[in-house]
């Protein structure tokens, strides 16, 4: 059994998630550690799957009246503010005339996925089902007389992938919520006839087409509280007991059931819930022309293995055309994603988290079934040594050897910190090269205590990915940023913020004391943050600065520019990583 659903079980059979849930004023139906176990099984071993954000703003392809709309395509309504009676006849033009149900789904299990979820209703509130409970739906609002849900569950029965359906919490459609004006307040003017509306359409669904996955968002609206999320959570377990929910059911800071959703980003470690990390494949989640912002095939590969090596699933986003065809780049990332999980198998599947073992290369996972006292390691190798020697560090063996993917030899030698791989006869593979060692008597050497403990919670910039301006300021060791000296040197993210909240901000830097006490200035969002830096014990001591607390209230993202203050000394600071750690006690003053 994998660690991580151990330590789960501990805390079920311990009653500590049951009692943070009950602290809420609502108590979940009982389920015992084995059955919850059972009920996970399959996808604490999917690995990988395929997310499809899908509605009528696809249709716009983000924009509007012939002009490109600012951020998310799925948000257009709001962000181009469409009126309800501009943006609801829109649905009369979804004809997906080229959705094949089969092709999305061979598509998907050609990269190799094994499950898929897809937007039944997304926060505009058109459903891609003929519902009985609204006319602003596939069957009634179009003329478009398919079942496409029912074809793309029976393509997934066919090609042995489990079937999902995201339904947001969030409706700018139902009469409850829908503003007469524009979308910036989304009231909620009769909770219990709306409530009622959700479950009568999560039946359906259900009763439909049997999902394997209830996938919630937009869980942060004020007027849902955790105790509606606990209610719906029993209602849905009562109606289909071997459907996975995911926690966005309840409220997300706080409810770590079934699974946990990281959103655009990998915690870097594992975390103590099952989990799943959800990523667009661009941008945006939904359909947008002007979205050129490609991730490469190699980082796309490299985000799969890095959160399986911490215990996740990967589920990678797609958002069709209007007609529902794919954006071309889309179809040519996930044939090369199937490259190269087609020709590692082994090492995708039968790989288990063991994320104590961390290195700068690459990541490491052992096979199923491995034991300190015996089994094998899988390492996969991003960055290739200069040197041709591979250290895996932090771990002793009593007897080891060490293969390539296809079984060759390599040399070994022991070494004072750990294993050196010789890998000058190996050859390397795109994106990531898969080796294999086989040990018996593994003991971890050294713990070495990172400077932070990340919760999972935490947005995170790190400094392998900003974009840096100025004449001095470079990336060190693709860990830091350093020689951060010229006035005008910055450092430029992109933050992707899931949903609107509250974060205290910390810098983990170094600052040896000849060079402390700077002011730095960080911009978010028009926005500014300050602090003094403080001496730490040298330039490699990290520590942490706190920033302060900054109100980040809309989905989607936001520019970040780090850099000197008024006070300047000769040099800034070395900088690791920007954490956003979410403040508890914030409630959305915009939804
Ligand atoms: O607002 C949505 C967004 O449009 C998208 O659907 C993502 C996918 O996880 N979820 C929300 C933001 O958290």
């Amino acid at each position: 059994m994998n660690r991580r659903i151990q330590k789960l079980l501990f805390m079920l059979l311990a009653g500590l998630v049951l009692s943070e849930t009950i602290s809420h004023g609502a108590e979940l139906v009982p389920e015992s550690a084995d059955a919850y176990q059972q009920r996970m099984e399959w996808f604490s071993d999917a690995k990988f799957g395929l997310f499809i954000h899908y509605g009528v703003y696809s249709i716009l392809g983000g924009e509007w009246k012939g002009k490109p709309v600012q951020k998310y395509a799925e948000w257009i309504q709001r962000w181009g503010n469409i009126t309800p009676d501009e943006y609801i006849p829109l649905a009369g033009d979804f004809s997906p005339d080229a959705l094949n149900a089969d092709v999305w789904v061979k598509r998907a299990k050609d990269a190799g996925m094994k499950y898929m979820v897809i937007t039944t209703k997304h926060h505009e509130g058109f459903c891609l089902w003929d519902s009985a409970l609204t006319k602003y739906d596939i069957g009634e609002a179009t003329d478009f007389n398919r079942d496409i849900l029912g074809e793309l569950k029976a393509a997934c029965d066919k090609h042995g992938l489990e079937f999902g359906t995201y339904y947001s919490i969030i409706d700018w459609h139902h009469p409850s919520q829908r503003a007469e004006q524009s979308l910036n307040q989304t009231p909620m003017r009769d909770k219990e006839a709306y409530v009622a509306y959700m479950k009568g359409q999560l039946k359906e669904l259900i009763d439909r087409y049997d999902p394997a996955i209830m996938w919630f968002d937009g869980d942060w609206t004020r007027w849902w509280a955790m105790e509606d999320g606990i209610d719906l959570y029993n209602y849905l377990r009562e109606l289909s007991p071997d459907m996975i929910i995911n926690h966005r059911v309840a409220k997300r800071k706080t409810f770590k059931l079934d699974f946990v959703c990281q959103e655009n980003k990998s915690p870097g470690a594992a975390i103590e819930s099952i989990w799943e990390g959800c990523w667009t494949v661009n941008h945006s989640w939904g359909y947008k022309k002007s979205d050129t912002n490609w991730k490469s095939s190699e980082e796309l590969i490299q985000k799969l293995i890095d959160i399986n090596a911490n215990g996740g699933n990967l589920l990678l986003n797609v958002g069709p055309k209007g007609d529902g065809s794919w954006p071309e780049m889309s179809i040519r990332q996930f044939e090369e994603m199937g490259e190269w999980t087609s020709a590692h198998t082994e090492a995708l599947y039968d790989a288990d988290c063991i994320s104590f073992l961390k290195q700068s290369w690459g990541r490491v996972a052992q096979t199923k079934g491995s034991a300190p006292a015996s089994g094998s390691l899988f390492l996969y190798v991003f960055d290739w040594p200069r040197s041709g020697k591979l250290s895996l560090q932090g771990v002793r063996f009593e007897q080891a050897d060490a293969r390539s993917y296809v079984g060759e030899e390599i040399p070994i030698q022991t070494t004072t910190q750990g294993l050196e791989l010789d890998l000058s006869s190996v050859e390397k593979t795109s994106h990531a090269t898969v080796l294999r060692v086989n040990y018996k008597g593994m003991s971890v050497q050294s713990l070495s205590k990172s400077e932070y403990q990340f919760s999972g919670d935490e947005l995170v910039l790190q400094a392998n990915v900003a974009t840096l301006n100025g004449k001095t300021i470079k990336l060190e060791k693709n860990t830091h940023i350093g020689f951060w000296t010229n006035p005008n040197d910055t450092a430029f993210w992109i933050l992707n913020v899931p949903a609107p909240e509250t974060y205290r901000v910390k810098a983990l830097y170094a600052c040896d004391a000849k060079y402390a006490g700077s002011d730095i200035r960080l911009m978010i969002d028009g926005k500014t943050l300050s602090a003094t830096v403080k001496p730490t014990k040298n330039w490699n001591a990290y520590e942490l600065l706190d920033l302060g607390v900054i109100e980040l209230n809309q989905v989607g993202s936001v520019d970040c520019t780090l850099g000197f203050g008024k006070t300047r000394k000769k040099s800034l600071f070395n900088l690791k990583t920007l954490i956003f750690q979410p403040v508890d006690d914030f409630e959305s003053s915009v939804f």
